[in-house]
């Protein structure tokens, strides 16, 4: 499935989820995820929008739950949006911050790690984070559509944004 075979304009993602990036002193926060979809996986602490809740909302929400802590500063920097081949449509809208307040803390969902920004861990993390990250960690919006079979990135379209 290619990303110009999908009628974009008229896609309507099944599942609204977040992910927040804290991005400080040449560091960047990531998860190793417990539990959900992308378990096992390296990403940024996130999850699924609850009804009612705003995206900023949900992101503060999930590092709260995940790691214990409270970002500060944060910026609204991408939107992805996602078809698998299985029928599952999510879009996923990023976020970065300058700053969380307290120590990560590992919990039921996540196990924190602080990593060196040019030491991103492409090879355990989603297929399609190895193109956007640039992006996020230089603060310039943008936004992405992407096929997946599976694991497998099938097919992508990105494009700065403004
Ligand atoms: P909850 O219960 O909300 O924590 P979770 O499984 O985390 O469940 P869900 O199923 O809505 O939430 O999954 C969305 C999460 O997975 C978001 O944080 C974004 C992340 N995710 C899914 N596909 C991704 C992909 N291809 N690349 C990426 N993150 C992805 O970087």
């Amino acid at each position: 499935m290619r990303v110009r075979d999908i009628d974009w304009t008229t896609w309507e993602p099944e599942r609204r989820a977040t992910l927040l990036f804290v991005v400080r002193d040449g560091h960047v926060l990531l998860i190793h995820k417990k539990r959900g979809l992308g378990a096992g996986k390296i990403n940024g602490p996130g999850g699924h929008i609850d009804d009612g809740e705003s995206p900023l909302e949900c992101a503060v929400r999930e590092m709260e739950e995940e790691l214990g802590v409270t970002p500060v500063c944060i910026k609204r920097c991408g939107e992805l949006r996602f078809q698998f081949i299985a029928g599952l449509s999510l879009l996923v809208h990023v976020f970065r911050s300058r700053d969380c307040r307290g120590e990560p803390q590992e919990t039921s969902e996540a196990t924190p790690l602080w990593v060196p920004i040019d030491q991103v861990p492409f090879d355990r993390m989603w297929e399609d984070d190895r193109h956007w990250f640039p992006y996020m960690l230089a603060g310039e919006p943008f936004e992405g559509s992407f096929t997946f079979d599976g694991d497998s990135l099938l097919d992508f379209e990105l494009s700065p944004v403004g």
